[in-house]
């Protein structure tokens, strides 16, 4: 029991991580780090245990598995050449396999007597333990109620038919808010409760720039160099985040940020594979041209060579 609680707990503590992104792979996407963007498009294009299963291989083996997932699989009409709807529809099926999966994997950790609906006292049994006011105290106690009292309006939300019960589908509403429309008010909500400091219910340039602050643990606010990203988006703040020029994003503006109406993560994760892998520029990959951007779409263990170097290099 103590060893599914971590676990669970883990797996909690990685759903509410500072950024809430509509995401094709776990791992941050950073345009400034190479490595990071790696392991992002191997999971995007593989799917997360298929991408780890490749990072054991080698250079040679990577290529010719990867060759045949191609053939076979992403080259939909097998004439050769993968084509941006290809690669697109390719991207849109992981993704939603490697999410079905986690959504499977996470309801049966909730649901040990394997119900058809999974109401929230139970939930949060599971989840923080039975009798909270027994088990935690003082400050300790205050956070754990406030974080469930945030789990049960998410929970609320993620209700469709308001039945005080989730199933399935709604379960997945309440694991992956970003990727269901009727949560955005919860994420909103979510980034006020952490990012208005003031309570005011808008977050403006100061409490902004705090917010980004924290996605850079390492460096120190007023003290370190301001990193570039961060400069950018404060220079920007005028023109991307507060819209209706009043110095301050209110719910409406904190939405876009966190969950942009124009963004779309495929059509943006194939525009980034086509730029790197399209060497002749025809607006298509032929297999030859994936497989010689392997490092790009899969690993092996070269990449993990490159990879453990890279983590050293950080230490
Ligand atoms: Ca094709
Ligand atoms: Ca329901
Ligand atoms: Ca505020
Ligand atoms: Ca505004």
């Amino acid at each position: 029991m103590i060893k599914l609680l971590l676990c669970l707990c883990l797996f909690v503590s990685v759903l509410s991580g500072s950024t809430r992104q509509r995401d094709l792979s776990d791992v941050e996407h950073h345009s400034d780090a190479e490595i990071h963007d790696l392991n992002y498009d191997h999971k995007a294009f593989l799917g997360k245990e298929e991408a780890e299963r490749y990072s054991e291989l080698t250079p040679e083996e990577s290529k010719n598995r990867l060759r045949i997932l191609v053939e076979n699989k992403v080259d939909r009409n097998k004439d050769g050449k993968v084509t941006k709807s290809e690669l697109a529809d390719w991207i849109k099926q992981v993704s939603k396999k490697w999410m079905m999966d986690e959504r499977d994997r996470v309801w049966n950790d909730y649901n040990p007597q394997n119900k058809s609906h999974l109401n929230f006292n139970l939930y949060s049994d599971i989840n923080y333990g039975e009798n909270i006011e027994q088990r935690y105290q003082g400050d300790e106690l205050k956070r754990v109620l406030k974080e469930r009292e945030m789990d049960r309006q998410k929970w609320q939300l993620a209700d469709d038919n308001k039945d005080g019960l989730l199933d399935i589908e709604e379960f997945f509403a309440y694991i992956r808010p970003e990727e269901v429309p009727r949560m955005k008010p919860f994420l909103v909500d979510e980034m006020l409760d952490r990012a208005d400091k003031n309570h005011d219910s808008y977050i403006d340039i100061e409490e902004y720039t705090d917010e980004l602050y924290t996605r850079e643990p390492n460096i120190v606010r007023n003290k370190d160099p301001q990193p570039e990203w961060i400069k950018f988006e404060l220079e920007h703040f005028s023109i991307h985040r507060d819209t209706n020029n009043d110095k301050r994003m209110d719910r409406k503006e904190i939405g876009e940020w966190i969950l942009p109406t124009n963004y779309d993560g495929i059509e943006s994760e194939v525009h980034h594979l086509m730029a790197h892998a399209d060497k002749n520029k025809d607006d298509e990959l032929s297999i030859e041209e994936i497989i010689e951007q392997s490092d790009l779409f899969a690993g092996s263990q070269a990449t993990n060579y490159g990879l453990t170097l890279k983590n050293k290099d950080e230490l």
